[in-house]
């Protein structure tokens, strides 16, 4: 019998599932790629948990056929993936490798063979290295050169995809890979994460002209951001002095441009002791200002937050790793709280409320513009029985709550259009290595056999 939440949806709702190239495609050094900056931050001994890298992932290059059968096997109606920028163009200018982009090309053929909708996003975090050798995303041309590769790829697959993202979570690039060095490049720069964020708006309006420039008009253009959700630990001005600094930091720096077509004051008050924000030249944000035809959220979790009242002690409970160095320039007043209720295996309490909450304030701040929920899902530490089934009742229980707050939202007027679950497979956790299994289908790392846990199942069910 359906499920009567998931059968409640508008029928052309997507029930799509995503990954990313570098965490399952592997065939890091095959027809003519180069290294990005995650090769290079994963070989780099103790940036990964048990020196964890993507060069065999899970083999997607090689295996995709059977991947893209195993998504119809699961009435999947899209998959969202994104393109190695390396893989494509391997120094980050100049011409395309046709090699490369042929990969993609017939991925795209294989998922419309099967009724499947791609939705491609062209930069999840694999930045050629030799991009960041010239100075990386905190330098200005590293925007020029994502544009030159968006008009690449939206001349050779734009005829056959039509949702199309520019950047996915950019807050992860800038604050992660040059702020706290968790991430790749694993730069440490408080100045430079401010100036990479900029670059990576100029990159996102920059891209969206040259897809335009190249694709047929019906294509939708979108942007992933893993917008925040920040809530008070009190009502004290204080407090909310510090939620106001915190959804400057990780919401108003992207969505200030993007969506409004400037930066919010506050966030040059609060950061003015770390950068003069001069790189933002004339005509900036006219550039970044494109206008969308969708916007992706990513969410996991909410994040709860205080003034300092003294110097804080112990790790910071922001759910971003753990580093001697702040991924939140011009925040060190500011502390992170454990947000009380059950967890994943991240640490990352669950809590869909945050979902509704994000999904109603940008109904409000974008009207008319459709939602997608591009990333949404749990790590939890899943494991064979004797019989080879996997059963996660704990991910069903998890992607239940979210669908309902998906389904609320909808109710209250929001205009959400797809819903992509995190992640279709276990697959390489970043510099959590391949500990954290996000996956709807379980990956035998030793055999790379893929099987679908109970939730796979469930979520087949919910989008037949
Ligand atoms: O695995 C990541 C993904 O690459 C980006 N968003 C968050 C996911 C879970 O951490």
């Amino acid at each position: 019998m359906p499920d009567p939440l998931t059968a409640s949806f508008p029928p052309a709702f997507l029930w799509g599932a995503a990954t990313s190239a570098y965490q399952i495609e592997g065939a890091v050094r095959e027809d003519g790629r180069t290294p990005s900056i995650w090769d290079t931050f994963s070989h780099t001994p103790g940036k990964t948990a048990g020196g964890d890298t993507g060069d065999l992932a899970v083999d997607h290059y090689h295996r995709y056929r059977d991947d893209v059968a195993l998504m119809a096997d699961l009435s999947l109606s899209a998959y969202r993936f994104s393109v190695s920028w390396p893989r494509v163009q391997p120094t980050g200018r100049g011409p395309a490798v046709q090699v490369g982009l042929d990969f993609y090309r017939r991925l795209v053929d294989e998922l419309l063979a099967k009724g499947i909708k791609p939705a491609v996003t062209l930069y999840h975090w694999d930045l050629p290295q030799e991009l960041e050798d010239a100075g990386g995303w905190p330098e200005r041309d590293t925007a020029y050169r994502f544009a030159e590769y968006a008009g690449i790829v939206g001349e050779a697959l734009g005829d056959r995809v039509e949702q199309w993202t520019t950047l996915n979570e950019p807050w992860c690039s800038a604050f992660l890979g040059y702020g706290s060095g968790v991430h790749a490049p694993g730069r440490t720069d408080p100045a430079a994460t401010l100036r990479a964020a900029h670059h990576l708006n100029l990159a996102h309006g920059l891209g969206t002209s040259a897809l335009r420039a190249v694709m047929p008009a019906r294509n939708q253009v979108a942007i992933s951001l893993n917008s925040a959700v920040v809530r008070p630990l009190s009502q004290d001005p204080a407090d909310l002095a510090a939620v106001r600094k915190i959804d400057d930091l990780a919401n108003g720096v992207f969505h200030g441009p993007i969506l409004h077509g400037s930066y919010p004051p506050s966030l040059f008050e609060a950061t003015a002791s770390v950068t003069d924000w001069s790189y933002v030249q004339d005509g900036d944000l006219a550039a970044v200002h494109q206008p969308l035809d969708a916007l992706g959220l990513n969410y996991y979790t909410p994040a709860l937050v205080s003034a300092t009242a003294e110097t804080a002690a112990g790790p910071r409970a922001d759910g971003h790793g753990s580093s001697d160095h702040s991924p939140w320039p011009g925040a060190d007043d500011v502390t992170f709280h454990q947000t009380p209720g059950e967890r994943t295996e991240m640490g990352w309490t669950i809590d869909p409320t945050g979902l509704h909450e994000l999904i109603m304030r940008y109904t409000r701040e974008a009207p008319g513009l459709p939602l997608y929920i591009t990333e949404n899902g749990a790590a939890y530490d899943d494991k064979p029985d004797p019989d080879g089934n996997v059963h996660d009742p704990e991910r069903i229980a998890y992607l239940h709550g979210h669908l309902s707050a998906v389904r609320r939202a909808i109710t209250d007027g929001a205009d959400v259009r797809g819903y992509y679950l995190w992640s279709l497979m276990d697959n390489f956790e970043w510099a959590y290595g391949y500990g954290k299994r996000f996956g709807a289908v379980y990956v035998d790392y030793a055999t790379l056999t893929r099987t679908p846990k109970s939730s796979a199942r469930w979520y087949a069910e919910a989008a037949r």
